[in-house]
């Protein structure tokens, strides 16, 4: 069979520093909102915390062997904010830098491409007591973080990604409350959205100043969100304003420097207010690629008696009444995150993309993945769902790029088990399983999977 990708396409794995690094009080390394966060009691399941891990910051070198021997050919990390810069400010803490240089000469040695995340949400607690994401000066703070790494890493490592779900950051984190710092206000939400979308923008331009030739994007999460009952005007007005917040919020930001109309109508003043003269020119930077993180579908129709109003989460402040729950036909197949499982979308997702968006030049998958319970038998882990779930969403990636939807890479949600967040280690997305007392690696049925898939440049 020949292959079915193109040519050079960028199989990697992905991994985020707070969910699998543990080390947590070592070598000077500073607090993060995480630490904070998963150290309050009620937060994460079980009490978890990210004090330990997956112990990866001093296993990394089996960590980067077996990525070696799946034939991994790019792996996408992110950089622990504060270990180089414990406490938020310009007090360097250089056995930070000197780990993440071990990491990226580990990863060169083995041949496999360093693409650095700056962002994955563990920012340096100092920033956070003056108002995180929230006060406008975070800007700043990350601009002079980025520009560090770019000067100490930019000679070795070409793909930058800038941070990673802005959306999550602002709405998990400030007005739902699930994410670090845990707060519950709709303002400062709208506050952190704007200023994640300047952030950026500003560090593209950092990162751009010290090395003109790197690659620099943002990863956002993104769905398509199916409309079930488009006779109804209230769900497609609803429909709308979920798209706006979570798919096109950044993007038009980078795009055209603007929100949407109906964001600024939506948000009045709460987002009129942050917005200062001179933002539009701020927000529009040519991205050089949009980082794609891609779950699941949602689904929205009318409501049901039963359906509370879209504000009562937290997620937005939309007074309306949906029925967004999964659809019958997939309702009983859900993954234990308790996602529905819908493969067509990333092909449809990346397509949509293509469509609305055809400036920006090139798209990376920069994770997808799904959490099932895993069962180990004779020392064996045969993730059957897993596997499915890779081979699926890969069928219909592949669809997309053969139409000419322009993916350079695709990186599986996770190379390890790991610390998932609100959910602690109860919910495993490792295409390797990682025993959590004897931090022992053991690949999955879908890490075999998956090195097939790699030598084969396709299925
Ligand atoms: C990513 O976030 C993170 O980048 C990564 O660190 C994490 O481990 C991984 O995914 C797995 O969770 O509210 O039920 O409708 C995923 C972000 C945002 C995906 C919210 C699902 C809606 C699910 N997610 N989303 S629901």
């Amino acid at each position: 069979m020949s292959s079915n990708f193109p040519d050079g396409f960028l199989w990697g794995t992905a991994t985020a520093s707070y969910q699998i690094e543990g080390a947590a009080n070592v070598d000077g390394r500073g607090a993060s909102i995480w630490d904070t966060f998963s150290k309050t009691p009620g937060k994460v399941v079980n009490g978890d915390t990210g004090d330990s891990a997956c112990d990866h910051y001093n296993r990394f070198d089996e960590d980067i062997a077996i990525m070696k021997d799946l034939g991994v050919k790019a792996y996408r990390f992110s950089i622990a904010w504060p270990r180089l810069f414990p406490a938020g400010d310009s007090v360097r803490e250089e056995r930070g830098f000197a780990f993440y240089n071990r990491l990226i000469n580990a990863l060169i040695a083995a041949d496999i491409e360093p693409m650095v995340t700056l962002y994955h949400w563990d920012l340096p607690q100092h920033l956070e007591d003056e108002g995180g994401w929230a006060n406008r000066d975070i800007v700043g703070a990350f601009v002079a973080y980025a520009t560090a790494c770019a000067e100490a890493f930019g000679d070795r490592v070409n793909n930058w990604i800038t941070l990673n779900e802005p959306w999550c950051v602002s709405w998990l984190g400030y007005s739902n409350g699930v994410h670090a710092p845990g707060k519950k206000d709709f303002s400062l939400a709208i506050a952190a959205a704007h200023h994640t979308a300047l952030a950026h923008a500003a560090a593209f331009r950092a990162i751009k100043a010290v090395r003109p030739d790197s690659q620099v994007g943002l990863t956002l999460n993104m769905n398509n969100n199916n409309i079930e009952s488009p006779q109804d005007s209230e769900v497609l007005a609803i429909a709308d304003l979920m798209d706006a917040n979570l798919n096109r919020w950044w993007i038009e930001a980078f795009t055209t420097g603007k929100y949407s109309q109906v964001l600024l109508d939506t948000y009045g003043d709460l987002l009129n207010g942050v917005i200062k003269p001179g933002d539009e020119e701020l927000l529009k930077v040519k991205t050089d690629f949009l980082g794609v993180n891609y779950y699941s579908d949602g689904f929205v129709r009318s409501a049901r008696p039963e359906d509370k109003p879209y504000i009562d989460g937290g997620f937005m402040p939309f007074p309306q009444r949906v029925d967004t729950s999964a659809p019958a036909h997939l309702a009983n197949s859900l993954t234990a995150m308790g996602w529905v499982v819908t493969p067509e979308g990333l092909g449809n997702l990346v397509t949509r993309i293509r469509r609305d968006w055809p400036e920006i030049p090139y798209y990376m998958i920069t994770e997808n993945g799904s959490s099932y319970e895993d069962v180990i038998v004779d020392g064996q882990i045969n993730d059957i769902e897993r596997t499915r779930y890779l081979t699926s969403h890969l069928e219909s990636l592949q669809k997309a790029v053969a139409q000419g939807v322009p993916v350079k890479g695709y990186f599986a949600w996770s190379l390890l088990d790991n610390f998932e967040w609100a959910e602690g280690y109860a919910k495993r997305f490792g295409i390797v399983h990682v025993d959590y007392t004897t931090f022992k690696r053991t690949p999955k049925a879908s890490a075999h999977r998956y090195k097939e898939i790699i030598a084969n440049n396709g299925l």
